[in-house]
């Protein structure tokens, strides 16, 4: 297992990416870490905008075994897994952005059900998580379809539905990834497609969602002088476009989910 340094610098840097991943990745070195109330700190601050992390940490420093948390959020997710590709409809085309593991599992549990469908995913400027959800998806022996950011009309088009995952979600609506806002509102407003928010319950947190602000070299590393180059890492797709969250607490609309008792 990494140490907790560089599982930091990894969390930092995207080598690790993906609200659940990051979570999980964190609790392993917090449990190999001598110094705990250290390894809190690091490992909150490593991305401070994942309400998921924010609980897993606070799970293990009031008592909780991590490595066995890890096991339960990965039996969860299976369970996402099922309640999702339950929607799945054969000849389906489902459009998804960025890479969430919560999603990718979704569609490889509908391909080992024996479903036929088609994925069409976005690059994800600047930092191509989209490369990995399509990698992960041609490997499972899933049809996808890769298309550059700005094509995402036409990546949504022919699409039944768009599964996006989350990285918190408030009362507000959810956060993720750059971009899911505006596909959330072409697929509603225009398309006329479902939007399903596939997530762990964990990244409910009520309050102010916090929009991390990622370093300008990831998108341009040399700009010219006098250019301001912005990098927001996530956008909230307001919660009039979701349909429903897919969670381990089963398919909820987005009302029932955020109302529920936390
Ligand atoms: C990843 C991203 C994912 C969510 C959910 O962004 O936006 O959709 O984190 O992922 P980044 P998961 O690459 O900046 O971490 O379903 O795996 O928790």
């Amino acid at each position: 297992m990494a140490t907790l340094q560089q599982t930091v610098s990894d969390i930092k840097s995207l080598k690790i990416q993906g609200s659940q991943t990051v979570a999980e990745t964190a609790l392993k070195a917090w449990a190999l870490s001598k110094d705990k109330k250290l390894a809190s700190k690091l490992l909150r601050d490593a991305r401070p905008t994942e309400p998921m992390l924010f609980r897993a940490i606070h799970a293990v420093e009031t008592g909780a075994d991590p490595l066995r948390l890890v096991g339960k959020l990965r039996k969860d997710r299976q369970r996402i897994a099922k309640i999702g590709a339950d929607l799945i409809k054969n000849d389906a085309i489902i459009f998804t952005h960025c890479h969430s593991s919560t999603v990718v599992e979704i569609l490889k549990e509908a391909k080992a059900q024996g479903k036929r469908f088609e994925v069409h995913n976005t690059e994800t400027r600047p930092m191509f998580q989209g490369r990995i959800t399509a990698t992960e998806l041609a490997k499972a022996g899933i049809k996808v379809c890769h298309y550059v950011d700005s094509a995402a009309i036409d990546a949504m088009k022919q699409a039944d539905m768009f599964l996006m995952g989350a990285d918190w979600i408030s009362q507000k609506g959810v956060a993720n990834k750059i971009g899911t806002e505006m596909f959330a509102e072409i697929a509603t407003k225009y398309l006329k497609i479902p939007v399903y928010c596939c997530s762990h319950s964990w990244k409910f947190s009520s309050g102010n969602i916090q929009i991390e602000q990622r370093p300008a070299k990831e998108v341009w590393p040399n700009a010219p002088k006098n250019v301001i180059v912005h990098n927001p890492a996530f956008e909230i797709a307001e919660a009039k476009h979701i349909k429903g969250v897919i969670s381990e607490l089963g398919m909820l609309s987005f009302d029932k989910f955020v109302k529920r008792k936390w």
